[in-house]
């Protein structure tokens, strides 16, 4: 994993967008973003433990590739790439791949998290955030979820009111 400030170019969404301006564990703290790598014999382990802790009772796996997808990949990419919310964690290990998770800063700059296997993440509900894959077109992951799936996304700007967005906000700026 590694986390930086977006350049905002009008590439392509899928190139690396690295402004060379890196972001800390810390930072995506701040912002309630949390990190592991699970690697090794005992990835599985790891993984396992983390979603007794946190209550993950619920799991699934996606590929997200041409392959994986079929005609409905590019609308995928682009549908995935619209920035939006959930109400719900967003609870993601990367199986095999990699990938681009871009999350807003406080201050509404993006900042990209370049995921690769064994990258566990998790972004807060409420936090307005997006997601490529990046110029391989490859990403295997898990999808973990405490209840039932609920993967709809609430995009900006109609979540702004929503209580979920609002709790998010107060709970940052502590
Ligand atoms: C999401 O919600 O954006 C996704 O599930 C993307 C695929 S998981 C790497
Ligand atoms: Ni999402």
């Amino acid at each position: 994993m590694r986390a930086y400030y977006y350049d905002n170019t009008d590439l392509d969404q899928r190139e690396s967008h690295d402004s060379g301006k890196s972001v800390s564990l810390e930072d995506l703290e701040r912002v309630g973003v949390l990190y592991w790598n699970f690697d090794g014999a005992d990835a599985q382990e790891q993984l396992d433990k983390l979603a007794v802790e946190r209550k993950y009772k619920n799991r699934d796996q996606i590929v997200v590739s041409p392959e994986g997808l079929g005609e409905a990949y590019e609308t995928k990419v682009k549908s995935f790439f619209q920035e939006h919310l959930h109400e719900d964690e967003e609870i993601r290990f990367i199986l095999d791949g990699s990938g681009f998770f871009d999350v807003r800063s406080k201050n509404d700059d993006w900042i990209r998290i370049a995921v690769e296997k064994g990258d566990m993440l998790i972004l807060p509900s409420g936090i307005y955030h997006r997601f490529t894959t990046d110029a391989k077109n490859y990403i295997k992951a898990m999808r973990l979820f405490k209840e039932d799936p609920v993967w709809t996304p609430i995009n900006r700007p109609d979540a702004d009111d929503n209580q979920y967005r609002q709790s998010y906000l107060k709970g940052v700026s502590a």
